[in-house]
C-alpha cells in the first residue's frame, strides 16, 4: 500500500506526547507500506520541533522503509496557515502525480485541507484518508475506570475548519478514535523491552519516552501510556485487528445554533444513526482486538512477520 504520513512528533520534549515517534518506527518496520513521503505540522509541538524530530528519526531509522531526512517536508505552522502552499503540499502533489496513495493523518488536518483546497484534481487520487480523530456521541475519552481526567479530540480541535473541508470531499475516510487507542495502553514493561530488544530504534523510544510513560502512569493512575497514532498505522497494515463499522460523521453542533459554540464545544461526531442531513459515511474504528498488542509491539521491535 502506498502511503503518505502527516505527523506532529514531540517525543523527547518534556510534558509532550510521544505517540507519533512510536507510529513512525512502526511504519518504518511495516513491509505492507510503501512510504512515499512524510509531512510535518504543528500540533503536539511547534513546526520547527516536529520537523527536527521527524528528520532525525527518518535519517536514523527510516532505512528499512527506504526513507531518509530528504523525504520529510514541513507544512503548516498553525491553523492560520490553512490555504497557504507549503513544501508539504507541493511534495504531496508531486507524489500523487506519480500514482495514488493512502494518506495517514496523525495530526491536525491543516496540511491536508490546504492540499484539498489548492489541488482538488490531484486530491481525487487520494485513495483513502485515515485520521486519528472523531468520537462516538456520548462517549467520554477517559483512561482507567477511576481516572476523572477527560482527554480531548486534539487533532480535530486544533483545526476544525480543516476537518470540515475533509468531510466535504469524496475520499473514503477512516476515523481512528481516541476511544479506540485508550483501550490498549503501552506498558512500562513493554517500553523496557523495547529498550532491551529493539535495537537502535527501540533504545531511542525507551530513552526518549520514559518520562512520558511515567507521567501517564502517575498523573492518570493507569497501567501505561496511549500510543494513539500507532492505531492509524495498524488500520493501514492490519485493518482486521481493529473493530470497525460504518458510521455517519458530521461536525456538531452546526454553527447555526443561537449561541455560537466555543471551539472545544464543537466535535467530530460519528453516529450509528442513519444520516438525516449533511452526514457523510465513514469507517469508524472503535476497539483494538487483543492480537493488536503483539502486532504493534513486534513492529516496534523490528520484527516484520
Ligand atoms: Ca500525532
Amino acid at each position: 500500500m502506498d502511503v503518505w504520513i502527516d505527523t506532529d512528533p514531540s517525543i523527547g520534549v518534556p510534558l509532550h506526547e510521544a505517540d507519533d515517534g512510536f507510529a513512525l518506527i512502526q511504519a518504518f518496520h511495516s513491509p505492507e507500506l510503501h512510504l512515499r513521503g512524510i509531512s510535518t505540522t504543528y500540533g503536539n509541538a511547534g513546526l520547527a520541533t516536529t520537523t527536527r524530530i521527524t528528520r532525525e528519526m527518518a535519517a536514523r531509522f527510516g532505512g528499512p522503509a527506504g526513507i531518509n531526512d530528504t523525504h520529510v517536508f514541513p507544512g503548516a505552522a498553525s491553523a492560520h496557515d490553512l490555504g497557504k502552499p507549503t513544501a508539504a503540499t507541493e511534495a504531496l502533489r508531486a507524489a500523487l502525480a506519480e500514482r495514488p496513495l493512502t494518506y495517514l493523518a496523525l495530526a491536525p488536518l491543516t496540511n491536508l485541507a490546504t492540499f484539498l483546497t489548492l489541488h482538488p484534481e490531484a486530491a481525487r487520487r487520494i485513495e483513502r484518508v485515515i485520521f486519528v480523530g472523531g468520537r462516538t456521541p456520548g462517549v467520554r475519552f477517559r483512561a482507567g475506570r477511576w481516572n476523572p481526567y477527560e482527554f480531548t479530540d486534539g487533532n480535530f480541535h486544533k483545526d476544525n475548519a480543516a476537518a470540515a473541508i475533509l468531510l466535504a470531499v469524496g475520499s473514503p475516510l477512516t476515523l481512528v478514535s481516541v476511544e479506540c487507542a485508550l483501550q490498549l495502553l503501552l506498558t512500562p514493561r513493554e517500553l523496557t523491552r523495547l529498550g532491551r530488544e529493539g535495537g537502535d530504534p527501540g533504545c531511542y523510544l525507551a530513552t526518549k519516552a520514559r518520562l512520558w510513560m511515567n507521567l501517564w502512569c502517575f498523573c492518570f493512575a493507569v497501567p501505561g501510556a496511549a500510543i494513539f497514532d500507532c492505531f492509524a498505522i495498524l488500520a493501514a497494515t492490519h485493518p482486521y485487528l481493529l473493530a470497525s463499522e460504518k458510521r455517519y460523521a458530521q461536525i456538531s453542533p452546526a454553527t447555526h445554533h443561537d449561541q455560537v459554540p466555543t471551539p472545544r464545544q464543537i466535535h467530530l461526531m460519528a453516529s450509528r444513526e442513519p444520516p438525516t442531513s449533511g452526514e457523510r459515511a465513514v469507517t469508524f474504528c472503535s476497539e483494538p482486538l487483543s492480537e493488536a498488542r503483539e502486532v504493534i509491539l513486534a513492529r516496534l521491535l523490528g520484527a516484520t512477520g
